[in-house]
């Protein structure tokens, strides 16, 4: 997995093209090779935590993730308006990372990045009934400006699908235009109801939305399946193993033919839905006139594509991989990969901030994300702070370790002290490597324990259950009854019915996957 440089650098996981047939279950993901390279961060700045999660996770999950967002200074809920959260310096740049990787992820696949109004004419929202339906309840509506009510009113965008494709048809003419990708890394704005919850369920939120058109419905179905291989290949690096699921008719996006998403589970048994890609067909490029000359200059309207990732992947890593004491990060996303904590003693002082910062240095021209703490506050606290955040690696270096020439580390997966010889300072790139690949084994291995075939209803269990469906929406209601719905079928890959249907009894059509969800 690690890649050699020509300077001699080396550089944390590299990652192998993975092909959409094999993304269905619960099986490794394969490696992948890019040239993307780690790169150094600014200083986050760093505000000093109030330290201790007083909540363990079998007590009160729920308290749990909101002590550690808030105490590790992920994000502040605090805000005067409920549901709009300021995302902290230390949450931001995860999201930083999160959007560099992905960001030339997607142009390297053709895609180019642009940004279009925040406010959208309600006469344009309406016009996909679906769309507009299912958006309807969650949008937010500028009704005045300058003291004087408005004669139109403007959504603020929950999506940009009725604003970006109103460009769209007034950009293409002919196929030589298509396809046209383009993404746009901008905030939206959704008026849930229920409870919010930071991360997971923001009412205003950031987010990358790519659309897409093309020629054929062939091409734009090709589409889906690469945006789903490169969010697989994106939760390769947050080390999370979800179920690529195709939602139920009733859940699918409004306006969409068809929807993909991924589903993780979290530690608690519930899923979160994270990216989301969805096959339009021509729901929006005939309403919106969205047409071409083909090159028989016969008249068509685009196939459409769009799909999304949200800032709800930094709440998902915390669920997914946290312990008692904080965060655990995947060494690919976070900020910092590796943390080092000189340990001061009295006329020592000196020579052990020398060596602290040559060991960031030599860090450094690893391309390791390094950062030395030398904030005036002891090195228990310190300790304490790195952990609820999650950093992979913890360098301890004092006087003993000095004259021992080495120093010692902690891997934040595993707490555990180890000694490492200062001469195999570069060894810390393959101990980062093998902490990604440890915690995404780990994934997998809590997915695959976790899908329970089931026959009825009373036997739904935590996690995922598989189990049959007759199709019909009354047994799909039925099933909510339980308190977890009918998520989804796998997507691309058809699974044989086991059983008659999991609420009517009678003959099944689908195998499909239930669970309750955030
Ligand atoms: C689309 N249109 O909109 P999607 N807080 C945080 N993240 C959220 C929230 C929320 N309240 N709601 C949804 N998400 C399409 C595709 C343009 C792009 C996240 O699709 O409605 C979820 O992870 O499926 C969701 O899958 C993703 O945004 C995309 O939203």
């Amino acid at each position: 997995m690690r890649r050699q440089f020509k300077s001699g650098r080396t550089h944390i996981l590299a990652i192998e093209p993975i092909s959409i047939t094999k993304i269905w279950v619960a099986e490794p993901i394969p490696k992948r090779k890019s040239n993307f390279k780690s790169k150094q961060i600014d200083k986050v700045i760093i505000m000093s935590s109030s330290l201790g999660v007083t909540v363990k996770r079998n007590d009160d999950f729920s308290k749990w993730y909101l002590e550690v967002v808030r105490k590790g200074n992920f994000i502040d809920q605090r805000s005067p308006v409920k549901g709009f959260d300021v995302i902290l310096p230390w949450g931001y740049s995860i999201w930083e990372q999160i959007q560099s990787r992905f960001d030339a992820m997607i142009k390297k696949s053709g895609v180019q990045n642009a940004y279009f109004p925040l406010l959208i004419p309600e006469r344009l929202i309406g016009k996909e009934e679906e769309h507009l339906k299912g958006f309807r309840a969650e949008t937010a509506t500028v009704t005045e400006a300058g003291g004087e009510k408005l004669e139109e009113r403007f959504a603020i965008r929950p999506t940009s699908e009725t604003i970006m494709y109103y460009m769209f048809s007034l950009w293409i003419r002919s196929y030589k235009d298509l396809p046209l990708k383009i993404n746009q890394w901008n905030n939206v704005v959704r008026w849930d109801t229920k409870v919010t919850r930071p991360f997971i369920r923001g009412r205003e939120y950031l987010w990358q939305e790519c659309h897409t058109t093309h020629e054929t419905k062939e091409d734009a179905e090709k589409q889906v399946d690469d945006a789903v291989a490169m969010y697989m290949e994106m939760h390769r690096n947050l080390a999370m193993r979800p179920l690529v699921l195709q939602r139920p008719k009733s859940d699918t996006f409004a306006g969409a033919e068809f929807s993909v998403v991924l589903d993780t589970l979290m530690q608690d048994g519930k899923v979160v839905q994270g990216p989301g890609t969805h096959m339009l067909g021509q729901h929006f490029s005939k309403p919106f006139n969205i047409k071409f000359l083909d090159n028989k200059e016969k008249e068509n309207h685009v196939w459409q594509t769009c799909w999304g990732m949200s800032t709800r992947e930094i709440g998902m890593l915390i669920m997914h991989h946290g312990d008692d004491s904080g965060a655990i990060l995947p060494p690919a996303v976070a900020p910092y990969q590796a943390v080092i904590i000189p340990i001061l003693f009295k006329g020592k002082e000196e020579k052990t901030m020398e060596e602290a910062k040559k060991m960031l240095a030599h860090l450094e021209k690893l391309s390791i994300r390094a950062y030395l703490d030398d904030r005036n506050y002891s090195a228990g606290f310190k300790f304490n702070e790195w952990e609820l955040r999650g950093v992979p690696l913890r360098i301890e270096i004092g006087p003993k370790d000095m004259e021992a020439k080495e120093i010692t580390i902690v891997r934040r997966l595993y707490g555990k002290k180890e000694k490492l010889k200062v001469s195999k300072l570069n060894d810390i790139s393959s101990i980062l490597d093998s902490m990604q690949s440890d915690m995404l084994k780990k994934s997998e291995k809590f997915l695959k324990e976790n899908i329970h075939d089931v026959r009825s209803l009373k036997e739904i269990k935590s996690g995922f259950s598989r189990s049959n469906w007759c199709g019909s929406d009354g047994c799909e209601k039925n099933v909510r009854t339980s308190g977890a719905e009918i998520r989804g079928t796998l997507y691309r890959k058809e699974e044989k019915p086991f059983s008659s249907c999991i609420s009517c009894g009678k003959t099944a059509k689908h195998v499909v996957y239930i669970a309750k969800a955030y």
